[in-house]
């Protein structure tokens, strides 16, 4: 007996009513609908055998052999050749090898201490060596740029080292009012104006655009070639011009992917990011799939839910067990009402994916990364205080090659901070953290000494017994957080002054400390002074406002400090802003909006998870 029939109602076509609304004129010349919108396309687009594909290229070996990517003795990453011959990256290499003799083995890149770049070294071994993914990510970043610079107009969001979320929503809005221009009003005889429903598309031919998923259910024989011509009755829509629109586009840059970088993709595209993901796998690899609307019910209901993500953790696992349900479609049978009852206000999250909705937003994120982080699980721990010097190093070559290469795209990066992290086991950690001086140079000595200075505070005569370990470190980690382009610097500067023990943000410290020298004849401060743009003066308090010690450095580039003071003088003035803020009555308020993939957000630690988000506690 099915434990969830109690609980179950009547699978109707209205759960998926959402798919197939009506487009008016209204919806087609709105231009910020949002996810609301009823002519949203989005797509993922991910690389095939992302690690395998990057070394075939940079080795130019012929892609139609066997290749996989080795890290140690594990294999991270086998291309769709050496797939045929049944290796995963479940297999150790040497099993791999006795599957497919000719397999060609690369180990991943790897740092050693005194290299300042990471190479490909005889016989690395993890005792000595740090894998290095920096090739990868260069060529990650190569292919992004492609996206960006073939498909103006629409918004991107790099979603990990080989896949990309492409809202296609604008430029096919442009491209539909370009290809058929009578869109551009209703006819003057429309009975409801603007309201009034679009009239019926166009015929679509999908040729060359893709594998189009079938509307009907999916037949089990899998060697089925799918037409890539939509041979099913269902009627087309507007929407599914759209998808054809932005399918073409999207063939159009991923040709060009393989032909300018050698990398081939499989793109997914729907009406939106849950479903884009969900389709890019469907034929891999060099494919690209479209999911219409109509295809939507049939697509899902047979899908094992728990291969939905973030159904696949704790609170698939719930859902599974208290319901006794499997597939996409038992789990449709759940009412709302019960769901909510049962997993919280929330759930109606996982209630409307289920029905093919998602009102996620593909979000191009920040071009600088805030962070980097270097970090090395240690095969032998460290017992002595000396030991670490060899892995900060390491450590530091990393960090140097990332900050560098980032500074070619934009030279005026800067980390706020430099964090030394220890670990033992997941019991015991210890981080240090000091500010990052501003130098225009960053060398691996550098970083080095900054980091060497973190460890000695970390470790270094702690109990009084110089060379003594608190514990045997089982993990380093050096990083550089805060990493704030100067131009952006708002908080960098603010930064700037509370690692300098002047956080006075409207810099009278600063203010106080040039009217103590005065008596001086030439302290930095003058010196500065006589610099045209090292301050400026506030036309609210009068005050003049110094740019910090660091950034006075006469060698210093002019752009640079051009770009500091301009942070500087936005700082300032929001210090004003802040101080009438400050009292002015409070009025925040307003509940925090549920974000599944942000589910250990700092800020609600405190609060006691309840719903579905204590479903997604970290593991
Ligand atoms: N990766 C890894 N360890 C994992 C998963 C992935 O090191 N457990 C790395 C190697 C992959 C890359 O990330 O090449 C991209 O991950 P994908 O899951 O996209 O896998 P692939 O690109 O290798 O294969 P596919 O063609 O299935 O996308
Ligand atoms: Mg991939």
């Amino acid at each position: 007996m099915w434990k969830g029939k109690a609980k179950a109602t009547e699978l109707t076509e209205a759960d998926f009513d959402d798919l197939d609304p009506v487009i008016t004129y209204r919806h087609l010349l709105s231009h910020n609908l949002g996810v609301k919108d009823p002519l949203r396309v989005v797509a993922l687009c991910d690389s095939d055998a992302f690690y395998a594909a990057c070394e075939q290229v940079r080795l130019k070996v012929d892609p139609a052999i066997p290749l996989v990517v080795r890290q140690w003795d594990s294999l991270i990453a086998v291309n769709y050749p050496a797939r045929k011959f049944g290796i995963s990256r479940m297999d150790k290499a040497d099993d791999a090898l006795k599957k497919c003799p000719e397999l060609k083995v690369v180990h991943v890149a790897t740092y050693k201490e005194g290299e300042k770049e990471p190479g490909y070294w005889d016989k690395p071994d993890t005792k000595t060596h740090k894998v290095s993914l920096d090739h990868y990510r260069r060529e990650s970043v190569k292919i992004y740029n492609m996206f960006k610079e073939g498909l103006p107009g629409a918004e991107i969001e790099k979603a990990s080292i080989d896949e990309a979320f492409v809202d296609f929503t604008r430029p096919v809005r442009e491209k539909l009012m370009e290809r058929y221009p009578y869109l551009s009003q209703p006819p003057t005889d429309a009975p409801d104006g603007l309201d009034t429903p679009l009239p019926p598309p166009p015929p679509i031919s999908w040729d060359g655009l893709g594998t189009v998923i079938p509307t009907t259910p999916e037949p089990t024989d899998d060697n089925n070639e799918h037409s890539s011509t939509c041979e099913d009755d269902t009627l087309a829509t507007w929407h599914d011009v759209a998808l054809s629109m932005a399918a073409e586009m999207m063939g159009k840059v991923r040709v060009d992917i393989h032909s300018k970088l050698g990398y081939t993709t499989s793109a997914g595209i729907g009406r939106n990011k849950f479903l884009a993901k969900l389709t890019a796998s469907y034929r891999k690899p060099n494919s690209q799939s479209i999911l219409r609307n109509a295809a939507i019910p049939n697509y899902l209901k047979p899908m094992p839910f728990q291969k939905i993500r973030f159904l696949g953790g704790k609170l698939g696992k719930a859902l599974a067990e208290e319901y006794d349900v499997k597939t996409v479609g038992d789990l449709l049978t759940i009412s709302l009402e019960e769901m909510q009852r049962k997993f919280g206000e929330n759930s109606i999250w996982v209630y409307e994916i289920l029905r093919g909705i998602d009102r996620s937003d593909v979000k191009e994120k920040s071009a600088i990364t805030k962070s980097m982080l270097a970090s090395k699980n240690l095969p032998k721990p460290i017992v002595k205080t000396s030991e670490g010097h060899h892995w900060i190093r390491v450590l530091a070559a990393e960090l140097a090659l990332r900050l560098n290469e980032a500074r070619e795209a934009s030279p005026t990066l800067w980390p706020r901070t430099i964090v030394l992290h220890i670990r033992q086991g997941y019991q015991t950690s210890r981080s240090k953290q000091a500010a990052f001086p501003f130098v225009r140079n960053v060398t691996v000595d550098i970083i080095a000494a900054a980091g060497d200075k973190l460890w000695k505070e970390l470790v270094g005569a702690r109990d009084g017994a110089p060379g003594s370990m608190p514990f045997k470190v089982s993990s380093v980690q050096l990083s550089f957080t805060g990493i704030e382009s100067m131009n952006a610097a708002q908080q960098s500067i603010e930064g700037f002054f509370k690692n300098r023990g002047s956080s006075d943000a409207e810099g009278s410290n600063l203010k106080r400390k040039r009217e103590d020298d005065t008596s001086h004849s030439m302290d930095s401060d003058q010196a500065i002074s006589e610099l045209p743009t090292a301050s400026f003066t506030c036309d609210r308090c009068r005050k003049r406002i110094h740019l910090p010690e660091a950034l006075r450095d006469i060698s210093l580039d002019e752009d640079i400090r051009a770009e500091a003071l301009a942070a500087l003088r936005t700082e300032h003035s929001d210090f004003h802003l802040a101080q009438e803020l400050s009292k002015a009555p409070d009025k925040s308020s307003g509940g925090a909006k549920f974000r599944p993939n942000t589910p250990t957000r700092k800020k609600n630690k405190q609060k006691e998870t309840s719903g579905i988000t204590k479903f997604f506690s970290r593991q």
